[in-house]
């Protein structure tokens, strides 16, 4: 009902964005056959990554290889054959891996409907730095831990923190109630899907209802803040540029 009659909870502004799913419009992209792809983030909207749904049908296939960026999926739904860096496995919802730039990461084998969501970023080198590894795993191998202390919100960092990796991964996962503890102001940016539940994000000057599936892009310094409501678990799978020098 909500979104009959020319009504919508997104916004796009220039320094933060909601997009809901009955916003989608599918773009045709080079490298991926038999999908519906849906550029959700990109530099076009003022972020400097992209974010991008990818959702499959029986028989479609997804390459990536571009010389300077990097790419990150994770499985949403269904299941897809990955393959990277001489690796190949079966990966289920919950499934995750990261490609290092330049190299060739390939997605074959769908179930019909497999849904991923890619985030992707330019690769800022470190003179000096090893480059970052590929890696494929699962949420369910990565250990949460209560985000400030707090039992409420859970954070499970899906991508090492070492100084390779320019980009974090995380999923954040909040009991009903459970919030922020603070309104977050930061020179990092966030690309972010609502996985389940839902609760209320506070975007600069405004709050905005959420659900599974809604979109946030958080610019550079964008003031933030979430809380959990209804009565079960909220969860989001979020993106940040880390590990690098202020200038
Ligand atoms: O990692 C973060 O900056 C995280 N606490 N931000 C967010 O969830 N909006
Ligand atoms: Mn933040």
């Amino acid at each position: 009902m909500p979104e009959l009659f020319g009504h919508t909870r997104a916004h796009v502004g220039p320094r933060h964005a909601l997009l809901t799913p009955h916003n989608h419009v599918n773009s045709t992209v080079p490298g991926i056959t038999g999908a519906t792809v849906v550029i959700l983030i990109n530099e076009a909207l003022g972020a400097r990554f992209a974010q991008t749904l990818v959702t499959f049908q029986k028989g479609g296939r997804a390459t990536f290889r571009q010389p300077e960026i990097q790419t990150f999926g994770y499985v949403l739904r269904g299941e897809v054959t990955v393959m990277q860096a001489g690796a190949k496995q079966r990966c289920p919802g919950g499934a995750f891996f990261f490609s290092p730039a330049g190299q060739v990461c390939d997605l074959s084998g769908p179930k019909d409907g497999t849904q991923v969501m890619f985030f992707q970023k330019k690769y800022a080198a470190v003179p000096g730095a090893p480059a970052p590894r590929a890696i494929l795993s699962n949420e369910a191998k990565v250990k949460g831990t209560p985000f400030l202390g707090d039992p409420a919100a859970n954070l499970q960092v899906l991508l090492p923190d070492e100084p390779a990796f320019d980009m974090a991964v995380n999923i954040f996962a909040y009991q009903p109630g459970g919030h922020l503890p603070f309104v977050e102001i930061h020179v990092m940016e966030h690309g972010l899907v609502m996985l389940d539940g839902q609760g209320v994000y506070r975007l600069e000057d405004s709050w905005y209802p959420v659900e599974k599936g809604d979109v946030v892009w958080m610019g550079p310094y964008c003031p933030q803040w979430f809380v959990a409501m209804g009565k079960t678990p909220a969860r989001y799978l979020y993106y940040k540029d880390v590990n690098r020098t202020a200038l």
